[in-house]
């Protein structure tokens, strides 16, 4: 019985240091509170997590996300299961969720965008150094304001 005990024990802390190496290796949470999202039109706002190297490029995106609508009149994308890294966040209100972001000739959006930081509008998209932050692993919030 004894031999039964501690194979037992042995057993239970088998399983516990793979539960937490498993914590380990799965990443932590980037939160993005998305603020001023029109209710009109309907449609899906799609949050893409990119690094520098795929900034903005939609195929090469770290993660996509379908933001979630909250009470206040914002909205949330959670992006889970992310290594500590350098990110950051191209956001659009897929309006005719074509899954696209649908711009004119010139390239000029026409639908709902924002990015992680709200870097200052310019001519053309925002840089990467402007819409970065630095995720430590465990949880990181991060905010972006919808223009249209
Ligand atoms: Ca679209």
């Amino acid at each position: 019985m004894r031999q039964l005990v501690s194979c037992l024990v042995v057993v239970a802390g088998l399983c516990l240091s793979f539960s937490v190496a498993s914590a380990d290796a799965s990443g932590g949470e980037i939160v993005l509170d998305i603020r001023d999202v029109a209710e009109d039109p309907a449609g899906t706002i799609r949050c893409g997590l990119y690094t520098n190297s795929s900034w903005l490029q939609p195929e090469d995106a770290v993660q996509w996300v379908d933001a979630t609508y909250t009470d206040d009149g914002g909205a949330v994308c959670r992006f889970q299961g992310i290594e500590s890294g350098t990110y950051g966040i191209g956001v659009f209100h897929d309006a005719d969720d074509d899954h696209d972001m649908d711009s004119n000739l010139v390239g000029i959006p026409q639908e709902g965008i924002c990015a992680s930081n709200d870097p200052e509008g310019r001519m053309g998209p925002p840089d990467f150094e402007a819409a970065q932050f630095r995720h430590g692993g465990e949880r990181t919030e991060v905010t972006c304001t919808m223009n249209y």
